[in-house]
Protein backbone atom coordinates (compact mmCIF):
# COMPACT_ATOMS: atom_id res chain seq x y z
CA UNK A 1 0.00 0.00 0.00
CA UNK A 2 1.39 3.56 -0.54
CA UNK A 3 2.23 5.64 1.74
CA UNK A 4 -0.36 8.53 2.66
CA UNK A 5 0.93 11.66 1.20
CA UNK A 6 1.80 13.93 3.55
CA UNK A 7 0.60 17.66 3.50
CA UNK A 8 3.53 19.63 2.95
CA UNK A 9 5.24 21.14 5.59
CA UNK A 10 5.92 25.10 5.93
CA UNK A 11 8.10 25.89 7.84
CA UNK A 12 7.26 30.10 7.58
CA UNK A 13 3.67 29.58 8.46
CA UNK A 14 4.91 27.06 11.18
CA UNK A 15 7.03 29.86 12.48
CA UNK A 16 4.62 32.29 12.62
CA UNK A 17 2.24 30.23 14.11
CA UNK A 18 4.63 29.59 17.22
CA UNK A 19 5.89 33.92 17.66
CA UNK A 20 2.59 34.32 17.60
CA UNK A 21 1.53 32.29 20.63
CA UNK A 22 4.55 34.55 22.59
CA UNK A 23 1.44 37.36 23.94
CA UNK A 24 2.49 39.38 26.31
CA UNK A 25 1.39 38.31 29.83
CA UNK A 26 -0.22 41.36 31.99
CA UNK A 27 -2.25 41.56 35.36
CA UNK A 28 -1.79 45.18 35.94
CA UNK A 29 -1.56 47.92 33.48
CA UNK A 30 -0.19 50.97 33.44
CA UNK A 31 -3.30 52.35 34.74
CA UNK A 32 -2.99 50.57 38.15
CA UNK A 33 -5.98 48.08 37.15
CA UNK A 34 -6.18 44.66 37.61
CA UNK A 35 -6.49 43.49 33.90
CA UNK A 36 -6.58 39.60 34.01
CA UNK A 37 -8.38 38.50 37.26
CA UNK A 38 -8.15 34.99 36.85
CA UNK A 39 -4.35 35.31 37.15
CA UNK A 40 -4.11 37.60 39.69
CA UNK A 41 -1.98 35.95 42.46
CA UNK A 42 -4.04 37.25 45.61
CA UNK A 43 -0.73 38.70 47.34
CA UNK A 44 -1.98 39.92 51.08
CA UNK A 45 -1.98 43.32 51.82
CA UNK A 46 1.35 42.60 53.98
CA UNK A 47 3.09 41.14 50.87
CA UNK A 48 1.58 43.96 48.58
CA UNK A 49 3.05 46.69 50.89
CA UNK A 50 6.29 44.97 51.24
CA UNK A 51 6.75 44.34 47.31
CA UNK A 52 6.17 48.03 46.45
CA UNK A 53 8.34 48.54 49.78
CA UNK A 54 11.36 46.91 48.10
CA UNK A 55 10.56 48.65 44.45
CA UNK A 56 10.85 52.31 46.58
CA UNK A 57 13.64 51.29 48.10
CA UNK A 58 15.37 50.13 45.64
CA UNK A 59 14.99 53.33 43.07
CA UNK A 60 15.94 55.38 45.98
CA UNK A 61 19.33 52.78 45.99
CA UNK A 62 19.66 53.69 42.65
CA UNK A 63 19.12 57.25 42.88
CA UNK A 64 22.36 57.19 45.48
CA UNK A 65 24.73 55.28 43.96
CA UNK A 66 24.34 56.95 40.59
CA UNK A 67 25.53 60.18 42.88
CA UNK A 68 28.10 58.72 44.67
CA UNK A 69 29.74 57.19 42.02
CA UNK A 70 29.58 60.51 40.04
CA UNK A 71 31.49 61.50 43.78
CA UNK A 72 33.57 59.44 43.44
CA UNK A 73 32.84 57.21 46.25
CA UNK A 74 31.62 54.26 44.38
CA UNK A 75 33.49 52.10 41.48
CA UNK A 76 31.47 50.08 38.90
CA UNK A 77 27.81 50.63 39.03
CA UNK A 78 24.92 49.68 36.13
CA UNK A 79 21.76 51.39 37.21
CA UNK A 80 18.37 49.47 37.88
CA UNK A 81 15.44 52.39 37.16
CA UNK A 82 12.46 50.55 35.33
CA UNK A 83 13.74 47.58 36.00
CA UNK A 84 12.18 47.42 39.84
CA UNK A 85 9.19 45.21 38.80
CA UNK A 86 11.37 42.54 36.73
CA UNK A 87 13.91 42.50 39.65
CA UNK A 88 12.31 43.07 42.82
CA UNK A 89 8.88 40.99 42.11
CA UNK A 90 10.73 37.94 40.57
CA UNK A 91 12.73 38.02 43.39
CA UNK A 92 9.95 38.00 45.77
CA UNK A 93 8.18 34.63 44.05
CA UNK A 94 11.94 33.20 46.21
CA UNK A 95 12.72 31.38 49.16
CA UNK A 96 16.02 32.19 51.12
CA UNK A 97 16.94 28.21 50.30
CA UNK A 98 17.15 29.39 46.69
CA UNK A 99 20.23 30.35 44.82
CA UNK A 100 20.84 33.31 43.22
CA UNK A 101 23.24 33.90 39.76
CA UNK A 102 23.17 37.20 38.88
CA UNK A 103 24.42 39.99 36.52
CA UNK A 104 26.54 42.89 36.72
CA UNK A 105 23.26 44.67 36.98
CA UNK A 106 21.22 42.01 39.43
CA UNK A 107 22.67 44.04 42.98
CA UNK A 108 19.10 44.70 44.06
CA UNK A 109 17.82 40.75 44.22
CA UNK A 110 20.74 40.11 46.28
CA UNK A 111 20.42 42.76 48.91
CA UNK A 112 16.87 41.61 48.93
CA UNK A 113 18.15 37.80 49.57
CA UNK A 114 20.35 39.12 52.24
CA UNK A 115 23.45 41.02 51.20
CA UNK A 116 24.52 43.24 53.27
CA UNK A 117 24.59 47.00 51.73
CA UNK A 118 28.15 47.94 52.29
CA UNK A 119 29.50 44.63 50.84
CA UNK A 120 27.62 45.81 47.28
CA UNK A 121 29.73 49.12 47.85
CA UNK A 122 32.83 46.99 48.63
CA UNK A 123 32.36 45.21 45.61
CA UNK A 124 31.59 48.23 43.32
CA UNK A 125 34.90 49.51 44.23
CA UNK A 126 36.54 45.97 43.77
CA UNK A 127 37.34 45.61 47.50
CA UNK A 128 37.62 41.48 47.56
CA UNK A 129 35.63 41.52 50.78
CA UNK A 130 32.24 42.30 48.96
CA UNK A 131 32.72 38.92 47.32
CA UNK A 132 32.87 37.52 50.95
CA UNK A 133 29.39 36.04 51.35
CA UNK A 134 28.33 35.88 54.65
CA UNK A 135 27.59 32.11 55.83
CA UNK A 136 24.36 30.64 54.21
CA UNK A 137 23.63 33.26 51.96
CA UNK A 138 22.72 31.64 48.68
CA UNK A 139 24.50 34.03 46.07
CA UNK A 140 27.40 34.16 43.59
CA UNK A 141 28.92 37.32 43.06
CA UNK A 142 27.49 39.56 39.86
CA UNK A 143 28.83 38.29 37.00
CA UNK A 144 30.69 40.46 34.52
CA UNK A 145 31.16 37.93 31.55
CA UNK A 146 27.73 38.14 29.71
CA UNK A 147 25.63 34.93 29.43
CA UNK A 148 28.32 32.91 31.60
CA UNK A 149 25.80 32.68 34.77
CA UNK A 150 23.68 30.37 32.47
CA UNK A 151 25.75 27.37 32.83
CA UNK A 152 26.66 27.72 36.15
CA UNK A 153 22.68 27.67 36.93
CA UNK A 154 22.71 25.16 35.46
CA UNK A 155 25.12 22.98 37.46
CA UNK A 156 23.97 25.00 40.84
CA UNK A 157 20.16 23.21 39.70
CA UNK A 158 21.86 19.73 38.86
CA UNK A 159 23.35 20.47 42.52
CA UNK A 160 20.04 20.75 44.19
CA UNK A 161 18.01 18.26 42.21
CA UNK A 162 21.12 15.50 43.25
CA UNK A 163 20.59 16.93 46.88
CA UNK A 164 17.05 16.76 46.80
CA UNK A 165 16.45 20.25 48.08
CA UNK A 166 13.13 21.91 47.66
CA UNK A 167 15.07 24.91 46.28
CA UNK A 168 15.72 26.23 42.46
CA UNK A 169 18.40 28.09 41.23
CA UNK A 170 17.78 31.23 39.58
CA UNK A 171 19.74 33.59 37.21
CA UNK A 172 19.60 36.63 35.30
CA UNK A 173 20.40 37.98 31.54
CA UNK A 174 19.89 40.72 29.48
CA UNK A 175 18.54 39.84 25.75
CA UNK A 176 22.21 41.04 24.60
CA UNK A 177 23.12 37.88 26.96
CA UNK A 178 20.42 35.93 24.89
CA UNK A 179 22.69 35.77 22.03
CA UNK A 180 25.70 34.02 24.20
CA UNK A 181 26.01 30.30 23.14
CA UNK A 182 26.44 30.11 27.23
CA UNK A 183 22.82 30.83 26.71
CA UNK A 184 21.65 28.47 24.40
CA UNK A 185 23.84 25.73 26.47
CA UNK A 186 22.12 26.33 29.64
CA UNK A 187 18.93 26.06 28.64
CA UNK A 188 19.63 22.90 26.74
CA UNK A 189 21.39 21.37 29.43
CA UNK A 190 18.74 22.24 32.03
CA UNK A 191 16.08 21.22 29.82
CA UNK A 192 17.28 17.66 29.45
CA UNK A 193 18.08 16.99 32.60
CA UNK A 194 15.37 18.96 33.96
CA UNK A 195 17.14 21.05 36.27
CA UNK A 196 15.18 22.75 38.86
CA UNK A 197 16.00 26.16 37.45
CA UNK A 198 14.50 29.67 36.33
CA UNK A 199 16.17 31.69 33.71
CA UNK A 200 15.03 35.27 33.22
CA UNK A 201 16.60 37.20 30.56
CA UNK A 202 15.28 41.33 31.62
CA UNK A 203 15.31 42.49 27.94
CA UNK A 204 15.58 46.42 28.73
CA UNK A 205 15.35 47.36 24.81
CA UNK A 206 19.58 47.89 24.63
CA UNK A 207 22.97 45.89 25.14
CA UNK A 208 24.61 49.17 25.75
CA UNK A 209 23.31 50.63 22.55
CA UNK A 210 22.62 47.83 20.46
CA UNK A 211 18.19 48.06 20.05
CA UNK A 212 16.34 44.80 20.48
CA UNK A 213 15.45 44.63 17.08
CA UNK A 214 19.12 43.91 15.69
CA UNK A 215 20.04 41.71 18.66
CA UNK A 216 17.64 38.63 16.98
CA UNK A 217 15.46 38.03 14.54
CA UNK A 218 13.34 36.39 16.58
CA UNK A 219 10.28 38.25 17.93
CA UNK A 220 10.48 37.84 21.59
CA UNK A 221 13.44 35.75 23.64
CA UNK A 222 10.85 33.91 25.77
CA UNK A 223 10.42 31.76 22.58
CA UNK A 224 14.26 30.76 22.29
CA UNK A 225 12.61 28.27 25.30
CA UNK A 226 10.78 26.26 22.50
CA UNK A 227 13.98 24.75 21.14
CA UNK A 228 15.59 23.68 24.26
CA UNK A 229 11.97 21.80 24.91
CA UNK A 230 10.84 24.27 27.79
CA UNK A 231 8.07 26.49 29.11
CA UNK A 232 8.73 30.12 27.72
CA UNK A 233 7.07 33.43 29.15
CA UNK A 234 6.39 36.88 27.62
CA UNK A 235 5.80 38.91 30.37
CA UNK A 236 5.31 42.64 31.09
CA UNK A 237 8.48 43.38 32.68
CA UNK A 238 7.11 47.17 34.36
CA UNK A 239 4.39 45.03 35.40
CA UNK A 240 5.10 43.33 39.31
CA UNK A 241 2.09 41.68 39.79
CA UNK A 242 2.83 39.53 36.13
CA UNK A 243 6.66 39.09 37.16
CA UNK A 244 5.47 37.61 40.38
CA UNK A 245 2.93 35.13 39.17
CA UNK A 246 5.04 33.64 36.18
CA UNK A 247 8.16 33.44 38.53
CA UNK A 248 5.91 31.87 41.57
CA UNK A 249 4.90 29.58 39.00
CA UNK A 250 8.23 28.27 37.47
CA UNK A 251 9.09 27.64 41.08
CA UNK A 252 6.86 25.72 41.81
CA UNK A 253 7.26 24.07 38.29
CA UNK A 254 10.83 23.43 39.18
CA UNK A 255 10.16 22.07 42.70
CA UNK A 256 7.81 19.87 41.46
CA UNK A 257 10.15 18.07 39.24
CA UNK A 258 8.94 19.74 35.96
CA UNK A 259 12.13 21.34 35.06
CA UNK A 260 13.55 24.93 34.00
CA UNK A 261 11.10 27.78 32.70
CA UNK A 262 12.47 30.78 30.51
CA UNK A 263 10.96 34.04 32.05
CA UNK A 264 11.44 37.35 29.23
CA UNK A 265 10.34 40.22 31.11
CA UNK A 266 10.19 43.28 28.98
CA UNK A 267 11.06 46.39 30.64
CA UNK A 268 13.33 49.49 30.48
CA UNK A 269 16.22 50.57 31.42
CA UNK A 270 15.93 54.67 32.36
CA UNK A 271 19.80 55.03 32.95
CA UNK A 272 22.97 54.80 31.17
CA UNK A 273 24.11 51.00 31.04
CA UNK A 274 26.59 52.08 33.58
CA UNK A 275 28.00 54.82 35.12
CA UNK A 276 31.78 54.48 32.93
CA UNK A 277 30.50 56.89 30.16
CA UNK A 278 27.89 55.74 28.63
CA UNK A 279 25.73 58.72 26.72
CA UNK A 280 21.86 56.81 25.98
CA UNK A 281 21.12 60.37 24.63
CA UNK A 282 23.51 58.82 21.57
CA UNK A 283 21.12 55.87 20.82
CA UNK A 284 17.71 56.67 21.90
CA UNK A 285 15.65 59.72 22.18
CA UNK A 286 13.67 61.37 24.86
CA UNK A 287 10.26 60.78 23.47
CA UNK A 288 11.20 56.63 23.58
CA UNK A 289 12.32 57.50 27.25
CA UNK A 290 8.63 59.18 27.92
CA UNK A 291 7.06 56.51 26.59
CA UNK A 292 8.41 53.90 28.92
CA UNK A 293 8.21 56.07 31.73
CA UNK A 294 4.00 55.96 31.54
CA UNK A 295 4.78 52.27 32.16
CA UNK A 296 6.81 52.52 35.05
CA UNK A 297 6.69 49.89 37.29
CA UNK A 298 6.50 52.15 40.70
CA UNK A 299 3.57 54.36 39.39
CA UNK A 300 1.02 51.49 38.49
CA UNK A 301 1.96 49.81 41.67
CA UNK A 302 1.43 52.54 43.40
CA UNK A 303 -2.08 53.76 41.68
CA UNK A 304 -2.85 49.79 42.66
CA UNK A 305 -1.96 49.85 46.47
CA UNK A 306 -3.79 53.54 46.70
CA UNK A 307 -7.11 52.33 45.28
CA UNK A 308 -7.23 49.35 47.97
CA UNK A 309 -6.38 51.39 50.53
CA UNK A 310 -2.56 50.39 51.37
CA UNK A 311 -0.04 53.06 50.38
CA UNK A 312 0.12 56.89 50.55
CA UNK A 313 2.94 59.48 50.04
CA UNK A 314 3.49 59.63 54.08
CA UNK A 315 4.59 55.82 54.01
CA UNK A 316 6.47 56.17 50.72
CA UNK A 317 8.26 59.31 52.56
CA UNK A 318 9.16 56.58 54.84
CA UNK A 319 10.64 54.30 53.13
CA UNK A 320 12.24 56.51 51.37
CA UNK A 321 13.99 58.62 53.90
CA UNK A 322 14.98 54.66 55.62
CA UNK A 323 16.68 53.82 52.89
CA UNK A 324 18.58 57.02 52.62
CA UNK A 325 19.74 56.49 56.28
CA UNK A 326 20.73 52.93 55.56
CA UNK A 327 22.44 54.04 52.58
CA UNK A 328 24.41 56.25 54.26
CA UNK A 329 25.29 53.96 57.38
CA UNK A 330 26.43 51.71 54.97
CA UNK A 331 28.77 53.97 52.83
CA UNK A 332 30.36 55.02 56.20
CA UNK A 333 30.94 50.95 56.95
CA UNK A 334 32.43 50.25 53.65
CA UNK A 335 34.75 53.61 53.92
CA UNK A 336 35.66 51.95 56.91
CA UNK A 337 36.89 48.78 55.27
CA UNK A 338 40.33 48.06 55.56
CA UNK A 339 42.38 49.10 52.30
CA UNK A 340 42.99 46.25 49.82
CA UNK A 341 46.58 44.63 49.29
CA UNK A 342 47.61 42.39 47.06
CA UNK A 343 48.15 39.98 49.74
CA UNK A 344 44.58 39.71 50.22
CA UNK A 345 43.30 38.71 46.93
CA UNK A 346 46.10 35.96 46.80
CA UNK A 347 45.45 35.09 50.19
CA UNK A 348 41.25 34.09 49.51
CA UNK A 349 41.79 32.59 46.36
CA UNK A 350 43.29 28.95 46.92
CA UNK A 351 42.19 26.44 49.91
CA UNK A 352 45.26 25.10 49.38
CA UNK A 353 47.98 27.46 47.76
CA UNK A 354 49.57 26.59 44.78
CA UNK A 355 53.67 26.58 44.31
CA UNK A 356 53.74 29.68 41.96
CA UNK A 357 51.16 32.24 43.59
CA UNK A 358 53.10 30.94 47.22
CA UNK A 359 56.28 32.30 45.06
CA UNK A 360 54.04 35.44 44.48
CA UNK A 361 52.54 36.03 48.36
CA UNK A 362 56.45 35.86 49.35
CA UNK A 363 57.37 38.92 47.03
CA UNK A 364 54.64 41.26 47.81
CA UNK A 365 54.30 40.34 51.73
CA UNK A 366 57.75 41.50 51.07
CA UNK A 367 56.70 44.49 49.67
CA UNK A 368 54.05 45.40 51.48
CA UNK A 369 55.85 45.60 55.32
CA UNK A 370 58.41 48.21 53.27
C1 LIG B 1 31.33 37.69 27.05
C2 LIG B 1 31.23 39.18 27.06
N1 LIG B 1 31.18 39.87 25.91
C3 LIG B 1 31.08 41.22 25.91
C4 LIG B 1 31.06 41.92 27.09
C5 LIG B 1 30.94 43.44 27.08
N2 LIG B 1 29.59 43.83 27.47
C6 LIG B 1 29.33 44.27 28.71
S1 LIG B 1 27.72 44.63 28.95
C7 LIG B 1 27.30 44.21 27.38
C8 LIG B 1 25.87 44.31 26.89
C9 LIG B 1 24.96 43.36 27.57
O1 LIG B 1 23.63 43.67 27.29
P1 LIG B 1 22.41 42.86 27.87
O2 LIG B 1 22.76 41.41 27.96
O3 LIG B 1 21.22 43.21 27.10
O4 LIG B 1 22.28 43.36 29.38
P2 LIG B 1 22.01 44.79 30.00
O5 LIG B 1 23.36 45.45 30.19
O6 LIG B 1 21.14 45.54 29.06
O7 LIG B 1 21.37 44.55 31.32
C10 LIG B 1 28.46 43.81 26.68
C11 LIG B 1 28.46 43.39 25.27
C12 LIG B 1 31.12 41.16 28.30
N3 LIG B 1 31.06 41.73 29.51
N4 LIG B 1 31.19 39.80 28.25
Amino acid sequence: MAAKKSQQFDPVKTLAEIEEKFEMFQILNEEGEIVNEEANPNLSDEDLQELMRRMVYTRILDQRSISLNRQGRLGFYAPTAGQEASQIASHFALKKEDFILPGYRDVPQLIWHGWPLEQAFLFSRGHFMGNQMPEGLNVLPPQIIIGAQYIQATGVALGMQKRKKDAVAITYTGEGGSSQGDFYEGINFAGSFRAPAIFIVQNNQYAISTPREVQTAAKTVAQKAVAAGIPGIFVDGMDPLAVYAVTRDARERAIKGDGPTLIETFCYRYGPHTMAGDDPTRYRTSDIDSEWEKKDPLVRFRKYLESKNLWSEEKENEVMEQAKEEIKAAIKKADAAPKQKVTDLLGIMYEEMPFNVKEQMDIYKAKESK
